[in-house]
This record gives C-alpha cells, sequence and structure tokens, in this order.
C-alpha cells in the first residue's frame, strides 16, 4: 500500500466537480484516508510550489491556486502515486490521455483540475505540508 497527496484545484471546485473527481479515484481502487477544503493562502502556495519559483508560469500559478476553495485529499492503495497521475493524465489537457480527469474537466494547462504528488518524497512532504498524522484515517 502507498499514499499520495492530491488536490481538487479551484476550476474543478468551481464548478462542482468535487464529486466527480473524488469518484474516478475511488473506483479506480484509492481509498481517501483525509480530505478537507481550504482557501490557501498566498504565503503557503509560494510555499507549496517553491520548487516552480523563477518559471514564467509561477506567480500566475500562485493566483490561481488562491482564487478560490480547493480540496486536500490522502489517498491510499496500491501504487497509489503512478495510478493517481495515470487517473489525473498529463499537465496540458489538450495532450491528456481520452477518459482521464484532465482530458475530460480541465480548462488549460494551468487550470488543470488536479495537482497529484509525482515521487514518494513529493507525497510525504505534501502530506505533512497540510495533515497532521492524526487526521489521517487509514483503512483497517
Ligand atoms: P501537479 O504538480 O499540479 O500535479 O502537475 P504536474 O506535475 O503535471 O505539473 P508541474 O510541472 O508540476 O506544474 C505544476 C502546475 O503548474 C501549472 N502549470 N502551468 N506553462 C504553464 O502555464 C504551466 N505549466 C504548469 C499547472 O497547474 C501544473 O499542474
Ligand atoms: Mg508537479
Amino acid at each position: 500500500m502507498q499514499r499520495t497527496f492530491s488536490i481538487i484545484k479551484p476550476d474543478a471546485v468551481s464548478r462542482n466537480l468535487i464529486g466527480q473527481i473524488t469518484q474516478r479515484f475511488e473506483e479506480n481502487g484509492l481509498s481517501v484516508i483525509a480530505s478537507k477544503m481550504i482557501r490557501l493562502s498566498t504565503e503557503q502556495a509560494e510555499k507549496f510550489y517553491a520548487e516552480h519559483k523563477g518559471r514564467d508560469f509561477y506567480e500566475p500559478l500562485v493566483g490561481y491556486m488562491t482564487s478560490a476553495p480547493i480540496v486536500v485529499q490522502v489517498l491510499e492503495g496500491e501504487d497509489a502515486i503512478a495510478k493517481n497521475r495515470q487517473i489525473m493524465g498529463v499537465t496540458d489537457p489538450a495532450k491528456a490521455e481520452a477518459g482521464t480527469i484532465r482530458a475530460d474537466f480541465a480548462l488549460s494547462v494551468r487550470e488543470n483540475s488536479v495537482h497529484g504528488s509525482d515521487s514518494p518524497e513529493s507525497a510525504a512532504r505534501e502530506i505533512a505540508f497540510f495533515f497532521d498524522e492524526k487526521e489521517l484515517c487509514p483503512r483497517n
């Protein structure tokens, strides 16, 4: 079993897609073991995406991620990191495989509906960024 961190981004929350996106995780064998809705501060968004600081898309990304509420979740399942990224599709929705969340719902490269951790190290960092260990509710 592996854990990964997921964000349902502002464009998706604003269009009432929380249920449909979460359903795709659940029907593909990923269980939600923690979930909360938050509105990111600019400081939080800058820190979360610090690896992209200096890139041309960094400031608009921070502006977008703070523009409306998001849902942060911890997903658990076999091969959860790779499975989640497969369910999401690639960053650019125009290039995402048919049937993926980004192909079906994303509006643009920036407003691409979901985030998912890209490695075990990122997953650990990102889960700890938003959740205390006692907020996680693993299945028995
Ligand atoms: P994520 O981290 O959100 O799961 O997405 P990712 O790995 O597919 O994409 P990444 O390269 O880590 O970029 C993080 C987020 O920044 C926005 N972005 N905008 N050219 C652009 O305008 C551009 N490139 C990336 C997207 O919201 C992307 O998910
Ligand atoms: Mg990334």
